[in-house]
């Protein structure tokens, strides 16, 4: 035999082999395979071999269909200006992917080829950066360094093999686009399946925001934030995420904001197992209950949800857990003297009346505070026994600091079957980057389950009060 007949039988053996195993990789795409349009086939789950890795809960937001072309997984994500309903009423222009914002979830297995074709409808240039993927430079998405914008109605072909694992995201490189809401969740199912197993996989993506009130367009250069987000809704709008009880949970959370944000969870004790780099070994876990996820940091926890309750997951920053935040009623400036916490709404966004910013009129309260009750030209105090000009009434409005804090429900604006069962009023404590763990007793998880089925149909008129408390 010669030495060129040998090496065709050799490639034609590889070529077989290659074959067959993309044949049994298609052969499990295939139960993933949900929609087909114009003839082709269009996939909405990541395709990991059933039973070995579970496609990954993200409340409130979708996952971006792929489909096989060319040998590469092949996405279609679209940049554009989106609307997005933080909260009911609350509807503001931002932008995102595919109408979505945050954008939608990709989802990938470690070794695959992955094709992102972006199209770029906003009205300035973008580009799309896998952040902490390990993708040739060319891919790397930054506008300038490695390749050029996209302009407006322009498009750019991504493709890189995925050779890490872990949850990681993509955003515009463009940092006031940042602020404006592109990012979306990068997720990468290891080779060999994470132990222990999970039960439940979610994804969180952190942000906040500075909105006038009476605005729907985020001011992009404040320092100032009062809207905070989960998955792009603020609390109580956020989804709770649905556990039953005994199951093992993982919670994926990734901040791209202008703040690092404590995420803190009750009643239980988790363990980080995964940074923006990937799984975590086991020998150096920390137990924890609150988590620092740092601006463009991911942290993966996972805990045995072992005790039954709807349990409160939040950033512990006081004015993170909050909605609408802007102008404080009530006496709080310093009379007359000293140094004014900040000036008025505008400024303490960060937009500038007149003068400039390094004035001395404006001096530190330019984007520090956003007090109506804080200008200038309000002579109150939050001294006791001083004149009141808020026109709060009685022996509360003489003690300093008051009001601060309101308590306002709107269960049946929030109303979803994930929230079935939740105890009447939750929703006046649920606010700003804040959302539930429900790690509920079998009956009522399935019944959860099935309502999710056909919520408009069996959504119930009136909840059962604290029904699985009885259980
Ligand atoms: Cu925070």
């Amino acid at each position: 035999m010669n030495q060129e007949r040998r090496g065709f039988l050799k490639q034609t053996a590889l070529a077989v082999t290659g074959l067959l195993a993309g044949r049994k990789a298609l052969a499990a795409q295939e139960t993933a395979r949900v929609q087909t349009t114009a003839g082709e086939s269009v996939y909405t789950q990541f395709s990991a071999p059933m039973g070995r890795a579970l496609p990954v809960d993200v409340p409130d937001l979708p996952r971006l269909p792929w489909r096989w072309n060319d040998g590469a997984k092949e996405f279609h994500l679209v940049a554009d200006v989106v609307k997005r309903e933080f909260l009911p009423g609350s509807t503001f222009d931002v932008w995102g992917y595919n109408g979505s914002m945050p954008g939608p979830t990709i989802e990938v297995n470690q070794g695959d080829r992955v094709r992102v074709v972006v199209e770029n409808r906003l009205p300035e240039p973008t580009t799309v950066h896998w952040h902490g993927v390990e993708v040739p430079i060319a891919m790397d998405g930054v506008e300038g360094v490695t390749q050029d914008p996209i302009p407006p109605g322009g498009r750019f072909v991504y493709e890189f093999t995925v050779h890490q694992y872990g949850t990681f995201f993509y955003h515009a490189h463009m940092p006031m686009q940042q602020m404006m809401g592109m990012i979306g969740l990068f997720i990468m199912h290891p080779r060999e399946p994470y132990q222990p197993r999970c039960e439940k996989d979610f994804g969180l993506i952190l942000q906040e925001w500075a909105i006038l009130p009476n605005n729907t367009i985020p001011n992009s250069l404040s320092m100032e934030f009062n809207w905070l987000t989960i998955n792009g809704k603020s609390g109580p709008a956020t989804t709770p995420l649905i556990v039953k009880l005994g199951e093992r949970v993982r919670i994926r959370m990734v901040n791209l904001s202008m703040d690092h944000h404590p995420m803190h969870l009750h009643g239980n004790t988790f363990y980080v197992t995964g940074t923006e780099a990937g799984r975590v070994p086991q020998a150096a876990w920390t137990p924890a209950n609150t988590v620092i996820v740092g601006v463009a940091q991911c942290r993966d926890v996972e805990f045995e949800a072992k005790y039954p309750g709807d349990w409160m997951l939040h950033c512990h920053l006081p004015h993170h857990m909050m909605n609408h935040m802007a102008s404080m009623v009530g006496p709080l400036v310093h009379l007359g003297q000293g140094m004014h916490p900040g000036m008025g709404m505008e400024e303490g966004m960060g937009v500038l009346q007149q003068g400039t910013a390094l004035s001395e009129e404006n001096g530190p309260s330019l984007g520090r505070s956003m007090g109506v009750g804080a200008t200038f030209d309000e002579a109150t105090t939050h001294l006791p026994l001083q004149q009141d000009h808020s026109g709060h009434q009685g022996p509360a409005a003489r003690v300093p600091g008051y009001p601060q804090d309101h308590f306002m429900a709107m269960d049946a604006l929030v109303d979803k079957s994930e929230t079935y069962g939740l105890r009447p009023a939750w929703s006046g404590g649920v606010m700003g980057m804040t959302t539930l763990v429900r790690v509920l007793p079998p009956a009522l998880y399935d019944k959860i389950m099935v309502l999710k089925k056909e919520p408009s149909k069996s959504r119930p008129a009136t909840q059962p009060e604290m029904e699985h408390r009885h259980e």
